[in-house]
């Protein structure tokens, strides 16, 4: 029985749970329940790794200010990692995003600063710049074009996953996971093609989002979503794009309250919706790994279950 010390300690080895529903061809889905972090989502894993390897680059000394563009959940991990080691933090948020990721934001000392929602994170992301400029001893993790970003999820989440399914003598035949800035995906899907080449990728975007080559617009699915092509969205360990409705993503959200007991976000609403379309695709009985970001409870104000 473990007993621990400082929340850094507390990221991490999450559960990952066989999800309880019906799956095309007898095929399963496991989730990687991620909202068990102490900042409530994936992104704590994010938070210290960009920040400890600024500090190994010798990039980043105490005392310095953090400036970053978010959704929120990279802006909750890095505020937890500037708390930690001592860093001033200043987050970027287009205002649409949740109040509560807000409120967690500014509750770790982060100071917020708006963009307009319409701008979309470009607008988020050109702030950052000029904050930078004028903020002495500053430093940009930058999430969107950091290769510490998927490097993150290379070195943790995934080889978890692996671990996990290999101890209960489970192959891994297919992975789906949301790109926003694409960390998440592209660190995980080079593990998973080291791993076997066999596995099949699914990068899980909202309609609304371009990787597919459908339109740009707006999308009430949270925290996924791109506006400009990742630049380390590396195309040769991507094997299928399953565009996900705001519909498709929110009545699973529904759905797993009631019929499982989950209290999940809609990026894993989304998760969920293209994970059962991998399994379309796959072999029957095919093992299919998924991620599950975050919770509602951090989109209550977004009206989440009505
Ligand atoms: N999910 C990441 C964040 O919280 C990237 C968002 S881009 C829509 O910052």
């Amino acid at each position: 029985e473990m007993i621990y010390h400082s929340v850094k300690e507390l990221i991490g080895k999450t559960p990952l749970l066989e999800l309880e529903i019906k799956v095309p061809h007898g095929s399963r889905i496991f989730a990687k329940l991620e909202m068990n972090n102490p900042g409530g989502s994936i992104k704590d894993r994010l938070g210290f790794y960009l920040i400890e390897q600024a500090f190994k680059e010798h990039k980043l000394h105490k005392g310095m200010t953090v400036i970053e563009p978010t959704a929120g959940n990279t802006g909750i991990g890095v505020a937890l990692a500037a708390s930690y080691y001592d860093l001033k933090t200043i987050l970027v948020v287009p205002e649409k995003f949740s109040q509560e990721k807000q409120t967690l934001m500014k509750a770790l000392g982060a100071q917020l600063v708006h963009t307009p929602s319409e701008d979309g994170i470009v607008g988020a992301i050109k702030k950052v710049a000029e904050l930078a400029a004028a903020t002495p001893d500053s430093y940009v993790p930058m999430q969107f074009k950091n290769l510490d970003n998927p490097d993150a999820y290379y070195h943790s989440i995934a080889p978890e996953i692996a671990r996990e399914m290999a101890a209960n003598q489970l192959q891994i035949d297919g992975f789906a996971a949301g790109v926003g800035s694409g960390g998440t995906f592209v660190g995980m899907a080079r593990y998973f093609k080291e791993l076997s080449p066999a596995i099949q990728t699914a990068i899980v975007e909202p309609e609304g989002s371009i990787l597919n080559g459908g339109p740009q617009h707006a999308h009430r699915t949270e925290g996924i979503g791109v506006e400009f092509i990742p630049p380390f969205l590396d195309k040769k360990n991507v094997d299928h794009i399953f565009t996900i409705s705001d519909q498709a993503a929110f009545s699973w959200v529904k759905r797993s309250a009631k019929e499982q007991g989950l209290l999940i976000g809609s990026s894993s609403g989304a998760a969920l919706a293209a994970s059962l379309k991998l399994a379309e695709v796959l072999p029957p009985h095919s093992n299919i790994v998924t991620v599950f970001p975050d919770s509602s409870e951090r989109y209550l104000s977004q009206k989440i279950y009505d």
